[in-house]
């Protein structure tokens, strides 16, 4: 058995989430990516893609970081690899103020600079990206992202999935629903039905997203 944590993903997302992991004081093993030629990401070798899951839990890694940035992709990989026995890790900087009082799933990252308030929940799989501040009983859904520098106010809820683009910010007790997108730099101030794209200042819906398949 090793502690070492293995990552999921060797792109940008990967290479942010490898420093949060070490400045956490763990040790990377190694990238599994949909690309397995050999290569190092900041040092970290790529050992092979999605197949040599199963037998590098048998040959002794428990732990595992989903560092894709799809939302989809990211909440089928983390399922996968927990079906196969791994658990998921959390990579949260050092450099992040979270309340004692908000609750966390598993898988989840928090860059630097974020701020979480008291008893907001971040379920299973969620990116809080650089900068974002997210208030007080907000909840954000499995595998949501909120992207650098998102400003939510207290009891705002994400939808599972959900990607609210750079600097969107949210009035109070809002919700944005599962598989919506919000544009950057949007202001949202009246709640975001699932399924579409809301873009501007105040926020409205261009289009409908087709939801994503049922077994994903
Ligand atoms: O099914 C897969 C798979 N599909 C693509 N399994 C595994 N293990 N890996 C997969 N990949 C790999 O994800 C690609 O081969 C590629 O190496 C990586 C995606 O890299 P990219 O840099 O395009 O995106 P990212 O997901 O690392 O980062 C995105 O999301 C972040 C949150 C970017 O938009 C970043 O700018 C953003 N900060």
């Amino acid at each position: 058995m090793t502690d070492d944590i293995l990552v999921l993903g060797a792109g940008g997302h990967a290479k942010v989430v490898i420093e949060l992991l070490r400045a956490g004081g763990q040790v990377v093993g190694g990238l599994i990516d949909a690309d397995p030629t050999p290569r190092q990401v900041l040092g970290v070798p790529v050992i092979g893609d999605d197949q040599r899951l199963e037998a590098l839990r048998e040959g002794g890694y428990q732990f595992a970081f989903v560092a894709l940035g799809d939302n989809l992709l990211r909440r089928r990989m983390g399922r996968h690899v927990q079906a196969l026995g791994y658990q998921l890790v959390n990579a949260i900087s050092p450099a992040a103020v979270l309340s004692p009082s908000a609750g966390l799933g598993v898988g989840i990252a928090v860059m630097a600079g974020v701020v979480i308030n008291a008893e907001a929940r971040i379920e299973d799989l969620a990116i809080v990206n650089t900068g974002a501040r997210i208030d007080h009983d907000c909840v954000l859904g499995e595998a949501c992202h909120v992207a650098p520098g998102g400003v939510l106010a207290g009891e705002v809820h994400i939808g599972p999935l959900a990607f609210l683009g750079a600097g969107c910010s949210v009035i109070p007790r809002v919700r944005v629903g599962a598989s919506a997108v919000v544009g950057a730099g949007a202001c949202v101030t009246a709640d975001i039905p699932s399924h579409t794209l809301a873009l501007g200042v105040p926020a409205r819906v261009a289009r409908a997203r087709p939801a994503p398949e049922a077994s994903s």
